[in-house]
């Protein structure tokens, strides 16, 4: 019938260390869309307008403390709570440009010495990305790049860490793209990388959810 015909909307997600780029071009992507007449919204993950989102924001900004394992599924929990909203726009049409997803919850939290596979467990469940673009920048790059704001996680030594777990997590869905390029090479790489994948979807690509 009608409904089941309609082409569906991808999730795709951008991921990398802090300064590689990810904000900057998930914007530019939007907007590259949008004026090709797309349905496309622009999400991040942490979202800290939720309640729980709120709890998260003040822990990076230093203002509260929390156990490692306690912060790690309140992360989760705010890609829970969304859950519902994400398949509803996407099996409506709507692509959604997402900055950072489950990838990060894991890669960070296992760089603070949480067990990779107890890290991947409460993701289970939520909808895989269609594409990841992984903005690949070293470590000393980035941290080059105006220097890292005063949040937690955003120091050197950490962010080789999540580095190291970022590739363990590499899966089928990830493209690599070399976050050193030119910010306008960057941004072509990932708009045929995107056009592509969104036209998989619309040709039936089925929809699965994490960890396949
Ligand atoms: N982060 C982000 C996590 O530790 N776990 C998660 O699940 C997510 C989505 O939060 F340092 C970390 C990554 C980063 C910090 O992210 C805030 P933004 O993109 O800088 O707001
Ligand atoms: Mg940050």
């Amino acid at each position: 019938d009608d409904k089941t015909s309609m082409a569906r909307g991808s999730l795709i997600v951008l991921e990398g260390l802090d300064r590689s780029g990810k904000s900057s071009q998930c914007a530019k992507l939007l907007s590259y869309l949008q004026s090709n007449g797309f349905s496309v919204e622009a999400w991040r993950f942490p979202d800290r307008t939720t309640g729980i989102g709120q709890m998260i924001s003040s822990y990076l900004l230093n203002e509260s403390q929390l156990d490692d394992t306690a912060i790690h599924l309140l992360f989760s929990a705010n890609r829970w709570e969304k859950r519902a909203l994400m398949e509803r726009k996407l099996k409506s049409g709507t692509t959604l440009i997402v900055d950072r997803y489950s990838y990060s919850g894991v890669a960070f939290s296992a760089a603070k010495g949480l067990d990779l596979q107890w890290c991947k467990a409460p993701e289970e469940g939520l909808i895989a990305p269609d594409l990841v673009l992984y903005l690949d920048i070293p470590p000393e790059k980035a941290a080059e790049r105006g220097g890292y704001g005063n949040e937690r996680y955003e120091k050197l030594e950490f962010q080789k860490k999540v580095a190291e777990y970022y590739y363990a997590l590499h899966d089928s869905s990830w493209e690599v793209v070399d976050g050193c390029l030119k910010m306008e090479v960057v941004e072509e790489k990932l708009r045929e990388l995107t056009m592509n994948c969104i036209l998989k979807c619309q040709n039936g690509k089925p929809l699965v959810n994490l960890w396949s």
